[in-house]
């Protein structure tokens, strides 16, 4: 299962809106097994993990299928969507035994491939590296379970907590690295959100211009529509979603996610300033925080939002230091 979780990530980037998937198929147990074919989910709208698994098997091995078992990181699917069900696949090619990490929450499929595979004789079981399996594609199960994009703040602090200074203007706070990896990320998710004072202080471009890829879908919070039509945001170079009634309360900031969920965005960074960070926290509607504490201090300026937090990386990013965290 670890094998097929590692050929899932080779998706990542190619595969969205659809989750990571890897399937390995083993012939025996204990010394003598051996891995016959291994395939992972390379492109959105093509072959699933399972049936490239199936098909990286050599001929001559294809008599060793009913006596093994296949690895796969999520329940085969039981639905006809771009492709056909990999539960009927594998019953049809009566592989002896299947492992799933997660189940699919996808209400098209939903326990129903573990069930069609139940049904056709087949030994299931399930939950082999679940945890693991759940952060590779926590995206895609928040989206699904929790019907709202994956939710990443990200800020930049101050050695003594500053997120900004005293007057509107904007301060570079950390070193180029961070700032390259910050564009990387944004590389990485659909869309990124920053709130009214923000757009009109740092008057941003949220892209990523310096790392090759994609640019997401900015999200910007106009309160009471004061936005001037002249800030970078509305330069028409990258797809743009104004919200001009969404105020920082917690039921409109979950029907801006429900709304966000219905565009089919999958993920989102928020990046600032603090009070639309504190919002996001405060109505419990955030999954990660990536901050970036640099060695400089201010001496006074706008705090640093207050967030808790299981931390599960700490690292040095140039020279400043970036800490993830995850919500409990
Ligand atoms: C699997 N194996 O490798 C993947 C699965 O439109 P389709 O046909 O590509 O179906 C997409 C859905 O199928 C996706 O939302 C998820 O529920 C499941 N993905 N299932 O058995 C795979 N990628
Ligand atoms: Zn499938």
């Amino acid at each position: 299962m670890s094998r097929a979780l590692e050929l899932a990530t080779l998706g990542r980037g190619f595969v969205s809106p659809n989750p990571m998937v890897g399937c390995v198929i083993v012939h025996g147990d204990g010394a003598d097994a051996r891995i016959i074919g291994e395939g992972w989910h390379q492109r959105h709208g093509e072959a699933h993990a399972e049936r490239n698994a199936i098909a990286s098997i050599k001929p001559s091995d294809n008599q060793l299928i009913a006596d093994s078992t296949a690895y796969v990181t999520l329940e085969p699917c039981s639905h006809f969507g771009k492709q056909p069900p990999c539960a009927d696949l594998l019953i049809e090619k009566r592989v002896g035994r299947v492992v799933v990490c997660n189940p699919d929450p996808n209400p098209l499929v939903a326990g129903g491939g573990i069930q069609k595979l139940r049904d056709a004789g087949i030994r299931v079981e399930t939950g082999l590296l679940e945890a693991e399996g759940r952060w590779l594609n926590r995206r895609f199960f928040t989206f699904m379970e929790q019907q709202r994009p994956y939710v990443i703040l990200k800020w930049a602090e101050t050695a003594d907590g500053f997120i900004g200074g005293t007057d509107k203007q904007p301060v570079a706070i950390t070193g180029p690295v961070a700032q390259r990896l910050n564009h990387r990320w944004r590389t990485e998710e659909d869309a990124i959100l920053v709130g009214t004072t923000t757009a009109l202080t740092d008057n941003p471009r949220l892209n990523a211009r310096l790392w090759p890829g994609r640019n997401p879908t900015r999200i910007v919070l106009d309160q009471h529509q004061k936005l001037p039509a002249s800030l970078h945001l509305f330069d028409g170079t990258q797809p743009t979603i104004r919200f001009t009634d969404a105020l920082l309360r917690p039921f409109t900031l979950l029907q801006l996610l429900t709304e966000l969920h219905q565009l089919g965005e999958q993920s989102m960074i928020v990046e600032g300033g603090a009070a639309t960070l504190q919002g996001f926290i405060n109505a419990d509607l955030w999954d990660e925080a990536r901050i970036f504490r640099s060695p400089n201090r201010l001496g006074n300026g706008t705090k640093s939002p207050e967030i808790h937090g299981e931390t599960i990386d700490r690292q040095p990013v140039g020279a400043d230091e970036l800490r993830v965290i995850r919500r409990r």
